[in-house]
């Protein structure tokens, strides 16, 4: 350990990150400007070109500049071969996907490729972390078992840690920088050596644990944004029911000093929060307990899309429009505002679901251009002019300063907008002659 820790203090120490997705790009980029030498190691060819020419294949507030700094400096090289970054490293931190399959199983493939590499690569003195989000219990029925196949002990021989990310696209690099870390080490040796590397990069407080509690705080972590997002969602129906404006009920509620019900929305995307809570379903299924209430948000959550293409559909009925000839604006495609990422998009259930029903749509976003199997265009005037239906499906920023007066001359009457995100206020919508449909219809 001295000699690690000599080399972690001293900033000697050669890091290794395996995966540069969202989070071990900025992950690599903060610890190479922080004076570490860093090999980045993905499968993606063209990532790992573009970041060799200092330009980020991400796009994430500031990490253009990061990306630029880092390898012009010298201290951040990416390569295809991870086998030699496992090779060269004191450290070697796993940060690659961790998605589910259709059948909502974890899918491991990726992350234990990653361990087989660094495996194979193993000899004594390195630290080994893990900040891929994973099924409690991975890290020592899976990870350890790997590493230990060729004699190589772990607590004496070389360090493992888990450290999950706690990082928001759109702030990554702000809050790898700044949030507090959990890490949690194979015995205590380890987690002194992880916490010491976190230490020199973030001015978070390192909170300390063993490694299957560290697994279980992200998935909770999560777990818990997915239970509460499906509470706000649950009434914002209740609230269409009785009439009543959601999102000032829940910015009231919200007044009270131990409330904190999230927004409602048209679903849950990106690649963690729909994905996690099934890691911590699966297990406590092993454990054989059922999570009722994580379940039942996981379905709320996912028949949220569904809902909204309801609404569309009661929304063309009533204003006796019909459907196959009606022209559908879907405002939004990424899985939520600011970002050009649309994976698990709510929009894509939407889109498809609508083109089922023989309906024409048209989609519009400022960060992604993806059509879904429906049309798509970069130009919103085109999106709205003579729509039946304008649906706002996006919390982006570009669509909170749309112009209602304008819209009422684009849009085919009588004009509607179906607001999944409450980015205007009804009675403000209501005032310009437009037909206000909220999440809760
Ligand atoms: N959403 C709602 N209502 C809310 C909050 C979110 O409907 O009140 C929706 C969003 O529109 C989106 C989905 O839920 O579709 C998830 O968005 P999110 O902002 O809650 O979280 P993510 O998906 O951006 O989660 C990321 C993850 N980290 C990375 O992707 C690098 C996750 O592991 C982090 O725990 C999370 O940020 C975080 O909060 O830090």
């Amino acid at each position: 350990m001295t000699q690690l820790k000599r080399k972690i203090e001293g900033k000697k120490a050669v890091v290794s990150i395996i995966g540069l997705g969202y989070v071990g790009l900025p992950l690599a980029t903060v610890a190479a400007n922080k004076g570490y030498t860093v090999i980045g190691a993905d499968i993606k060819k063209e990532s790992v070109h573009a970041i060799n020419k200092g330009i980020s294949p991400i796009k994430e507030p500031g990490l253009d500049r990061a990306v630029a700094q880092a390898v012009s400096t010298g201290r951040l090289r990416a390569t295809l071969h991870s086998n030699m970054a496992a090779r060269e490293a004191d450290i070697v931190i796993v940060v690659v996907q961790t998605p589910i399959d259709s059948a909502k199983e974890p899918d491991l493939r990726a992350f234990t490729s990653a361990w087989k590499t660094v495996a194979e690569n193993l000899t004594p003195g390195k630290l080994l972390i893990s900040e891929s989000t994973v099924p409690p219990g991975t890290m020592k029925k899976v990870v350890l078992p790997m590493l230990e196949e060729k004699g190589l002990q772990a607590g004496r021989d070389f360090y493992l840690a888990y450290s999950p990310e706690r990082a928001i696209p759109t702030r990554t690099l702000q809050e790898i920088e700044g949030n507090d870390r959990i890490v949690g080490g194979i015995d205590p040796a380890s987690t002194e050596a992880a916490a010491l590397f976190y230490r020199q990069i973030t001015k978070g407080e390192i909170a300390k644990t063993d490694i299957e509690t560290a697994e279980v705080v992200k998935v909770i972590e999560n777990a818990y944004r997915d239970v509460n997002i499906a509470f706000a969602n649950e009434v914002a129906l209740l609230c269409g029911r009785l009439g009543i404006d959601a999102t000032s009920a829940i910015n009231l509620a919200n007044r009270h000093p131990r409330v904190n019900i999230h927004t409602p929305g048209p679903g849950v995307g990106g690649h963690c929060i729909p994905k996690d809570p099934y890691f911590l379903l699966k297990s406590a299924k092993e454990a054989g307990l059922e999570l009722k209430l994580v379940s039942a948000a996981r379905e709320v959550n996912e028949a949220m899309p569904g809902h909204v293409l309801d609404l569309i559909k009661r929304s063309l009925k009533e204003a006796k429009k019909d459907p196959e000839k009606a022209k559908i604006s879907i405002l939004g495609i990424a899985y939520k505002g600011n970002t050009d990422d649309s994976r698990n998009s709510p929009a894509e259930p939407i889109v498809r679901g609508l083109m089922a029903e023989k309906m024409d749509v048209i989609s519009h976003d400022p960060y992604v251009t993806q059509d879904f199997g429906g049309r798509f265009s970069n130009d919103i005037e085109e999106v709205v002019k003579d729509s039946d239906c304008l649906v706002i499906v996006t919390d982006h920023d570009a669509y909170r300063q749309l112009d209602l007066g304008k819209l009422k001359k684009q849009l085919k009457r009588p004009c509607i907008i179906i607001d999944s995100r409450s980015l205007f206020r009804p009675e403000a919508v209501e005032a310009e002659g437009l037909r206000y449909v909220g999440l809760g219809g």
